[in-house]
């Protein structure tokens, strides 16, 4: 992550720990992160600051933050390459959110369609917190002069929103923020509901057949997808309204690698049935290993917490000079 001795782009990434990590986070964002790592400087994040813009109970959150940082490393993201780390272990976060959030239009936030859409789910819990939530999000990314941002498409409009913000700043003062880009992968972007295939899976859906989780056993994995809800065709074809196949088609090539075409030759003469069966094994396949490598890790205390705690002092190094640069423009005065 050091700027000044290395020149390759910068990557900045998080995940809220609001739940088990699903196959859309897992295909959408964290499987990319994974190969990043091996080209770029990058830092991720658990986004537990953001995740308490919704009602958590703090045993759960506590448990679930943990679980998620196990979960990155057990989906190969190695802290001798790359930053990892907790976001409220970095005190940046919270101070450059404040900043930004007055260079943020209520307009602007109003127009967001992840506040649209939580604020009609938690109608009884529309906060202050949710509603200024982008600005949290534009400051981790940058704080770290992100590049690029690995993303599902639900968050590129948040990227937009980030992108006008540091332009806003940048023009105002001069030159602070570097203007990140979305990375947002051709296939698995956004990842379907199981149960509602025109709806994205996501970790917090009430309907647990909805999801599969990337911690999710072999039996979990196969049932779910047996349910899944599809048309009354037969073919096994990628086309408009087969929102249920395209989805599992989808999923389906992302874990085997193999072409949309290729799969629907695959599957030729083959019921529903065959296809769902075979998109089962192949996920419970693909997530083996993060399973097991999941398991051990969360047994290790001393581990997790060695490289979080190691994690969250890097980056507020990091942090910190984005910051104080920032405060310096504004024009607050520094301790002397
Ligand atoms: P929540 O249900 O709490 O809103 P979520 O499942 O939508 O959570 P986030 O933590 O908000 O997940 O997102 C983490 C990353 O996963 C983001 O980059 C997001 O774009 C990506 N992502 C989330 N859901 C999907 C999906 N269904 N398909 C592809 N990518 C996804
Ligand atoms: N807002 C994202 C999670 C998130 C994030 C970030 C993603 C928080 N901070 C910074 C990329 C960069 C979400 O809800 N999916």
């Amino acid at each position: 992550m050091e700027q000044t001795t290395n020149q390759k782009k910068v990557i900045l990434s998080g995940i809220q720990p609001t739940g088990v990590f699903t196959l859309g986070n897992y295909l959408g964002a964290i499987r990319n992160w994974v190969v990043l790592q091996e080209e770029y400087r990058c830092a991720y994040m658990i986004a537990d600051l953001h995740s308490i813009t919704v009602r958590q109970e703090p045993a759960k959150l506590r448990q679930q933050i943990l679980s998620a940082f196990a979960t990155l490393l057990a989906c190969g993201i190695d802290p001798e390459k790359s930053l990892v780390f907790i976001q409220s272990q970095v005190p940046q976060h919270a101070e450059l959110s404040w900043v930004l959030s007055c260079y943020t239009q209520f307009g602007e936030l109003s127009r967001m369609t992840q506040f649209k859409d939580k604020s009609a789910k938690h109608a009884d819990n529309v906060n202050a917190g949710l509603f200024t939530y982008p600005a949290l999000m534009a400051a981790d990314i940058l704080l770290y002069q992100a590049d690029l941002v690995p993303v599902g498409v639900d968050q590129k409009q948040h990227l937009e929103l980030t992108r006008d913000v540091a332009v806003r700043f940048n023009n105002a003062y001069s030159d602070t923020f570097t203007l990140p880009e979305p990375y947002i992968p051709k296939v698995g972007a956004k990842i379907m509901s199981l149960a509602d295939p025109t709806k994205k899976m996501s970790k917090s859906d009430e309907n647990p057949n909805g999801f599969v989780t990337i911690l999710d056993g072999p039996d979990v994995i196969i049932r779910k997808f047996k349910r899944a809800v599809t048309d009354s065709d037969t073919r096994v074809c990628y086309a408009e309204g087969k929102d249920g196949i395209n989805n599992l088609m989808t999923i389906y090539s992302v874990v085997t690698g193999k072409t949309l075409d290729e799969v629907e030759r695959e599957f030729e003469g083959k019921g529903y049935g065959d296809f769902k069966l075979a998109v089962g094994e192949a996920v419970s396949d693909h997530l083996r290993p993060v399973r097991e490598e999941h398991k051990r890790l969360l047994a290790d205390k001393a581990y997790l917490e060695q490289v979080y705690s190691e994690g969250a002092r890097r980056a507020q190094q990091i942090a910190q000079r984005t910051l104080s640069k920032v405060y310096r423009k504004v024009g607050f005065v520094p301790v002397k």
